[in-house]
Formats: structure tokens, sequence, C-alpha cells
């Protein structure tokens, strides 16, 4: 069959179209004018594969768009779609075998303990449940014999992508959104000169569902999520999407509807699953997606369009960032990430940031899932690490630019999972260890799993739901709101609980440390991973503490159980310096035996970043030994990992190294051309620490005073930033000049005090809740 009978016949729909099959794309120039738009990423040329795909959400349903000119391919998500269906994985023979695993490893019988975790701890089943895709919406279009003028883009200000081209005289536009206004993804289709716009519409299915068309105009997939891990899969889902054209006709066959001749149409996607919560699945997705596709097609394009950029740009445009611009930024984006390490395009570091920004609003919206390891864009049934929440960095790193950079709602999707993990981390601290409180290891997915899984040398590590209570407090300490802080204490203090039942002496200094653990995922020099007492366990229990004793003051609450805590948090293993002037990552000093001196995890380093116990001014000898087992890792590693040492650089004011290793962040082997972050392979982690790091180098607020400028490269030499937020409840907006403070403006949301430090000065401020006071470069009141 020749191609262009095959299309015909596509376009007729005597046989369901699909990706691939009918992909033979016209022959297409790319527009090569210049925009320099400073908020979009814009490209020559369509996707080729899913990594040059621009992403749209709404934080719930989402949308990867191909912008293909013949077949177009609408790749979509809904956060709530993932294998299994609620389970419980603790192992029952967990709790004997613990005191016997305690003993081998006080014994140091590292190997025979991780035998019998393996045999008798780690969950079943070992693995969890994975983020599924909800398919494909196809868009075939008739023959184009050429195509000239190409361009696509996506403007991060409006959150709207959008694919233009020529053809035959004509002038096609296609726009995609996904509104958190309507809760549907918008395909809008126009062109020039009416009556051009003619396709066909079809779902491209993943595994179990059928395929159907209602009501003269609309295409409905019906399904099942999938069986993982021998956990079958209990949920429906449904996504369904309305075809309404302007001008010319809507036909259909059983499984595709058809535009001819229009002068405009819009489609309008609606996806949901039967998904109530993580014990329940009796939800009905046809009356969710019916009544969100019915609810939209009242409206006009323009106002859906309206309603969705207005909401978007309440979160979005509470910041901005200026890093100066040049000529490169006329490139295209692929382009500008293949130039960047030639230098001289500083604009591409705001775009990164405010990329980052961008996704997490489209990602973790109220309401929905948090991001999880892809945030909210996944292609497969089965993606890499099972597009999980991986809790011993990738979730907290997702989390980590929110705060600062003025989207503390989008915490809110992380905050409920956390009250969920505490339930189903209850059952597994009284299963697994017969304690009080809650625990969860290092991972989790939408069944809230909380057990050890993998294997001894990942899971087998008791502070993932520790760590997570950061977030919980960082919300208090950057908005003050102390009804807020009133619901998540009792989470807190369950997180906390539950070490206060398991913690073991240790028999050489009598610290009490966690046992059994590991320091996440880098084995020790003894045949295993697994441990007692590795340095990150004591730094987050720390912090865990540390936080719980002042959210018990702020509340006037629960003072012996502060005291409990403040006994114990005395006898943690504190921080130690190695024999080689290291931070020790472990309790005894094994750093220079490690197998792995290179590892990209750097959980000891915790204590820098995100934590503050490390702070160059407050304990200067701790810092230089960071450095020295910053050094030892190096700069090069996976995505997120690298993300990681941007921040402690920062953190520890080295704003050039802070720099040089953002430079590597930006290479075309952690940066794919649609800007998503390459572990390899994509994990959105990277993105969120990368835009953090920015932050971090401009901004810090952790040690109590209001730095400006702490780790300012010598590449930025001139800027502007405006709407980063302090600890305290303080907006702020800066700007330099030849590598220098120039003036700032310090708005106070929540009426506290504050310290303001540039450099070596300070300066004490006091402002009613509402109030702004400006300063010069001296710290001095502005004129
Ligand atoms: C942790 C990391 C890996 C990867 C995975 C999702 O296990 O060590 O590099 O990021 O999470």
């Amino acid at each position: 069959m020749s191609n262009y009978i095959r299309r015909l016949v596509c376009f007729l729909n005597l046989i369901p179209c699909s990706v691939g099959l009918f992909a033979a794309e016209p022959q297409l120039t790319g527009n090569a004018s210049a925009p320099g738009e400073p908020l979009s990423l814009w490209y020559r040329l369509p996707a080729t594969r899913w990594e040059e795909a621009l992403p749209v959400g709404n934080g719930r349903i989402g949308a990867m768009v191909f912008g293909h000119v013949s077949n177009e391919r609408v790749q979509l998500n809904e956060d709530t779609l993932w294998g299994g269906g609620p389970y419980d994985p603790v192992n029952p023979e967990a709790r004997e075998a613990l005191p016997e695993v305690r003993r081998l490893i006080l014994d140091a019988k590292y190997s025979d303990a991780a035998k019998l975790i393996s045999a008798k701890v780690i969950s079943r089943p070992v693995g969890q449940m994975p983020y599924e895709t909800a398919g494909d919406l196809v868009l075939t279009f008739p023959d184009a014999a050429s195509v000239e003028n190409y361009r696509r883009d996506l403007n991060l200000d409006t959150a709207v992508t959008t694919v233009e081209y020529s053809e035959g005289g004509t002038r096609f536009t296609r726009q995609v959104f996904a509104s958190p206004v309507d809760q549907v993804v918008v395909v809008h289709l126009t062109a020039d000169k009416k009556g051009s716009i003619s396709f066909a519409a079809g779902f491209k299915a993943p595994e179990k569902v059928i395929i159907d068309t209602e009501s003269g105009d609309t295409l409905v997939m019906r399904g099942t999520n999938g069986d993982a891990q021998g956990i079958r899969g209990t949920q429906k889902f449904q996504v369904r999407a309305r075809v309404l054209a302007n001008g010319g006709t809507v036909t259909t066959t059983s499984n595709s509807v058809a535009v001819t001749n229009a002068d405009s149409a819009t489609i309008l996607i609606a996806a949901a699953t039967s998904y109530k919560n993580y014990q329940d699945v009796s939800g009905n997705p046809e009356a969710i997606v019916k009544g969100q596709v019915a609810g939209a097609a009242k409206k006009t394009f323009d106002k859906l369009l309206a309603g969705h950029t207005q909401e978007h740009q309440r979160l979005f445009r509470r910041v901005s960032l200026d890093l100066g611009t040049s000529d490169a930024m006329k490139l295209a984006t692929d382009e500008r990430i293949k130039n960047f390490r030639n230098g001289q395009d500083p604009q591409f570091a705001a775009l990164y940031f405010q990329f980052g920004r961008y996704l997490l609003i489209s990602c973790s919206r109220p309401g929905g899932q948090p991001a999880n390891l892809q945030g909210l864009w996944n292609q497969s049934m089965n993606p890499p690490w099972q597009s999980k929440y991986t809790i011993n960095i990738n979730t907290e790193m997702n989390y980590w630019p929110a705060e600062e950079c003025n989207l503390g709602e989008c915490v809110e999707p992380l905050i409920a999972m956390v009250k969920d993990l505490s339930q189903t981390g209850a059952r597994t601290a009284q299963e697994m260890y017969g304690a009080r409180g809650w625990v969860a290891h290092h991972n989790t997915d939408l069944w809230r799993a909380t057990g050890p899984i993998d294997g001894p040398d990942w899971g087998m590590w008791p502070s993932g739901g520790a760590w997570l209570c950061d977030h919980l407090w960082d919300r208090y300490e950057f908005s003050g709101d102390k009804e807020y802080l009133k619901e998540v204490y009792p989470i807190m203090r369950g997180a906390a609980q539950f070490f206060l039942d398991t913690l073991v002496e240790e028999p050489t200094h009598k610290w009490l440390v966690t046992c059994p653990s590991i320091s996440p995922e880098n084995q020790h020099p003894f045949g295993s991973a697994v441990c007692a007492g590795p340095a990150m366990d004591s730094e987050i229990l720390h912090d865990l503490f540390s936080n719980c004793v002042e959210a018990s003051k702020v509340l006037d609450t629960d003072a012996d159980f502060r005291r409990q805590l403040e006994q114990t948090r005395a006898r943690l293993a504190p921080l130690q310096i190695g024999g080689k002037g290291q931070l020790q990552e472990w309790l005894e000093d094994w750093d220079g035996q490690a197998p792995e001196q290179q590892h990209r995890h750097i959980s000891h380093l915790y204590a820098l970043f995100p934590s503050s116990q490390i702070t160059p001014r407050g304990t200067p000898e701790l810092a230089e030994a960071a450095k020295v087992s910053l050094n030892k890792r190096g700069d090069i590693t996976t995505g997120w990992a690298i993300a990681w040492r941007i921040n402690c650089w920062a953190r520890l004011h080295d704003g050039n190294r802070a720099f040089s290793i953002l430079d590597h962040l930006f290479d075309p082997s952690r940066t794919y051309p649609d800007m998503f972050d390459a572990h390899p392979p994509f994990q959105i982690d990277g993105n969120f620490g990368g835009t953090s790091g920015i932050a971090e180098m401009l901004l810090q607020s952790q040690t109590g005073e209001i730095e400006l400028l702490p780790a300012l490269p010598s590449a930025w030499p001139a800027g502007h930033v405006a709407g980063l937020r302090a600890r305290g409840g303080f907006e702020i907006d800066l700007a330099w000049d030849g590598g220098k403070l120039t003036n700032v403006k310090i708005k106070s949301v929540g009426g506290r005090e504050a310290t303001v430090r540039y450099g070596e000065r300070t300066m004490e401020i006091k402002l009613k809740s509402g109030g702004a006071v400006e300063l010069n470069s001296e710290l001095q009141p502005a004129s």
C-alpha cells in the first residue's frame, strides 16, 4: 500500500490510526527567526523522541506534546493511574528476625545480617507498584507535501505549548494546555484560512482498554490498571476526548472522530481513575470525566485559555529572575543546551530556574498526587524505578525549591502523602518493629507502602519518613501559620516516637543509633551497606527532634515528650571528622576504604544541605570537612546528584564552584533537548535540585539570618531577582551590579523580626505584617 493510500485509509477511519504506522512526516523547513523570548523553550523541528516533546500539566493530568505535522502525538498521564491496588507488604517474619539482625550488625557480621534481612525482613512483594501512562491521543492530518516556517514552543508564562507551520499558503496553529481550572487538557487547532482544519482523532492504548465513540463527537477509552509484582490491578480508569468544531463537519467511526474542513476545532480531554485514597478504589471515573468535559464544553476556547493562564500566572509570576542576556538566547533551546559550555549564555540559567518552577506548578497542585520520579510525565507501563517516590533523596529534592521559590502551595500534595504514610507507617512500625509512631523506608508508591524493598543495601533504611517531615516543618518556617502547624504536629511527633522506641545504644561510645540501617545507598568496606548509626540518620533525627521540640513550644503542648526528645537528642551520635579530614559517613572512620569513593549519594552531607547543622560561620571545621568529602566524591555524576552538589557548594559560599557544577547539569548528557533532567534516564529531581541550587546562590535563610547573594558566581555580574521567599515569612527583591549588591527590598508576610546579612555586614529589621523596607548596598535604608 503506498504511503498516500495508507494515509487516506487512515484519515477515512477505515482502520485505526496509530503512531508509527502512518508517521511519514512531510518535508519540513524550520523557522530560522530568532525570537529571543526569555520565558520560552522553542524548536525548529518536531520532537523525534519523548525527551524532545514538551510537557504541560495541571498538577493532576498532564500531556507530552510532540509537535508532529502529519501525526501529532499527545501522550497523556493521570497522576493516580498506577499498577496494583491497596496492599500491605510488611514481611510477617520481620519482627522476629530483627533482634538477630541487630546482634549480627553489632558483632560486625554485616554480610550475615544482610542475608537475614533479605530472607526475613524485606517486604513481600520485594518491589512496589509502577506509575502508568494513560495512553496517547493521536491526530492524523491529511497529507502535506511540504511545510515551511515550522516552529514549536512552550511558553512558561502562559503554560501553553504551540505548534505553528505554513503549508500550501496557509498558516496552521495548534495550542495545547492543561487547565487547573477546568481539569481538562485542551487542544486547539486553527488556521488563517477558513475551512482548513481537517484531521482524525484516535486513542493509542496501553494494555487492557476498550476504545469507543459516543454522541457523534466523543472518543472514550475505558481501562483497568495493570497487575504488578503479583498485586492485581483493581482500578478502573477512563479518558474522554470531545471534539468541537467551528464550521465543517464532525463524524465518528467506532474508534475515531474526524473533522473535515472546519475553521477551527477544540478537543477537550479529561482523564480519571477510580482511586479515592490509598485504601479505596471505588470511585466512578466515568462520572468524573463526563462532568469535566461537559463543564469545559460550556465555555468558549478564549474563556478556557484565559482562566487557565490567569491561574497559572497567579503562581508563576510571583518570581522573576534576570541574570543578564546575550545573543545566545536567540538560538533554539536544544542549540543553547549544546552550546552552553562555550559560555556567554547567562539567561539559560534563568530559563532553567523558571522551567523548574513551571514544572512544579504543573505537576504538584493541592488535591493531586505529589511529584514522582518523573513528576507527572511518563509514557511507559513500567518506567525506570517504576517512577515511584524514592524518599532517600529524590522526592525530597523535588520539593527543595518550593518554599524559597514562592510556591508553598505546591508542597500540599507532599504533606497529604506524608499524612497517609503516617497511617500505613504506623502499621509497619507496629508489625515489623513492635514500635509506636510510624516509619517509612526508602520508597513509597500510590498505595503508601512503607516497608523496606528491593534488598538490604537499598531498602533497609528507616529514615525516609523522618526526612519527609523536614518539609512539614519548612512549610511552617516559611509561612508562620500556627493552625497548619497544629495539624501536622502529630505526624512529626509520630515520626519521632518511632525512633524513641527503636534507637539502640552502640557499645563503643554509648551513643543512641539506628540499627539496622544504611548510608543510602553506599556500601561500606565490609561487604554490604547494612550498618548501625550512619551519620545521615543522626543528622535527620537531630532535625526531626529539634523541629518537634520547637513545634511543641510554639503550640505550647507536650512538655514531657519534648523533654524526652531533648534528652535523646543529646545522646545521638555527633558529626565526626575522620582521619583524612573528611566528614565521616559512618559511625567508624571507614570512608577511605569504601569501594565507591565517587558514589552519587552524599548522604552525610545532609547536614550541610538541606539541613543547616554545618555552616561556614557557625561550624567552620565541619564546613572544611564537608569540602574534603565533596572534593573526594567529585562533581560529575548522575543528574540529581550533580544538583545536590550545587546546593552544597552554594551553602559553602563558593559561587564559582557551584556555577561550574551547574555547567555539568546543563550539559546535553544531563539535560535533554526539552530541558528535562537526565539521570540518565529522565528523572525530574535534577530539574528541581538545579532550580533550588540557583536560588541558594542568590538567597539563603537557614541560619536565622536572611543572607543576600551568599554565593554569586562571577558569571552573573549583574542581575535582579524578585519574589524569593525567606524563612520567617519574608519576600525579597534584590539587584546587583559589578558582582555587588545594589539594593534590596524586604516585605514581611508574617510580621516577624529578621537579621539581614550581606557579606560581613548585618542589619536588624522589624516589620509589621505587610510592611516593607528598602535597603542600599550598605544595608542602610535606601533614600
Ligand atoms: C535512588 C538513586 C538512583 C535513582 C533512584 C530512583 O536509588 O540511587 O540513582 O535515582 O533512586
